[in-house]
């Protein structure tokens, strides 16, 4: 992967600017940066090696040399009421990249990709303020695609694999970039549709399945998970019939049946 090689592989598509970094420490920090400084809508930072890639409330997220796709796309303009519909947004992109494969993927809500119930892919999306106004947003992609990128398991909350674990053989990984970019263009046009949450539900890991959710503010919920709100929040059916709705955040969700 190169500035060159990629810019050859992603020329019929309606990007803004690219910056490939060999290695890096985050390419969300770089494109949160960028993004401030005015980034045309549609640029990213991408990197073959992140030596301190991001999870959410500051998690590692491990991107080994050349072995994975670690990558940070400005959105502009941009609106907090988006925010979980955007994350919805790259997980469908991921997702609809890797059935292309003829993988089966589903979505654990609300930034996970998984294949055969293991984590191949994190999102994480953040915000560029401007004052009291959304500036834009940062939309950050990790997905494993040779099997060297899989952590090793004492690093890990949650089972991970790679798309070559699961294929037999890896991707192009300028390929697979393409087809995500691709798609996510494509989703990203009707995000804002009542189809587009209906996409993302069926393709949600654990549906009719009891669930148990952590947030960092409030306590443990457990319940059915039914499906999605039309926000993109997460609905459960309580032990005692009640309906409850989870916010998007920094939750963490565990299937417990
Ligand atoms: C995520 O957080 O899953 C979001 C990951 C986003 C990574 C991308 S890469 C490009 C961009 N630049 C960045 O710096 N970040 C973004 P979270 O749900 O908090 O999960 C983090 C947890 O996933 C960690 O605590 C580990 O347990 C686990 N983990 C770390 N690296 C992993 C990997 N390569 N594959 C699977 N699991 C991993």
């Amino acid at each position: 992967m190169n500035q060159r090689s990629l810019k050859k592989t992603l020329s019929s598509l309606p990007v803004g600017e690219i910056r490939y970094f060999e290695s890096i420490g985050s390419t969300n920090d770089e494109a949160l940066a960028w993004a401030a400084a005015g980034a045309r809508d549609l640029s990213f930072v991408i990197a073959d090696e992140q030596t301190a890639g991001r999870g959410r409330l500051n998690r590692k997220w491990f991107t080994p040399k050349q072995t994975a796709l670690a990558f940070s796309l400005i959105l502009r303009p941009a609106s907090n009421s988006l925010l979980s519909r955007t994350v919805g947004l790259a997980a469908l992109s991921i997702a609809d990249s890797l059935l292309k494969y003829g993988l089966a993927p589903s979505i654990k809500w609300p930034n996970d990709v998984l294949l055969s119930g293991k984590k191949v892919a994190g999102i994480l999306i953040e915000t560029v303020w401007s004052g009291t106004e959304v500036d834009s947003l940062v939309a950050g992609m990790g997905i494993n695609v040779h099997k060297e990128s899989v952590p090793p398991a004492q690093y890990l909350q949650f089972p991970a694999t790679s798309i070559e674990d699961e294929m037999g053989h890896p991707p192009d990984r300028e390929e697979l970039l393409r087809d995500i970019l691709t798609a996510f263009i494509a989703r990203r046009l009707q995000m804002e549709r009542a189809n587009f949450i209906k996409s993302w539900e069926e393709l949600l890991a654990y549906r009719g399945e009891q669930v148990q959710v952590n947030a960092s503010d409030t306590e443990t919920r457990s319940g059915k998970l039914l499906g999605l709100e039309s926000d993109g929040s997460l609905r459960l059916l309580g032990q005692h019939g009640e309906t409850m709705i989870v916010h998007f955040g920094d939750v963490s969700l565990r299937p417990t049946s």
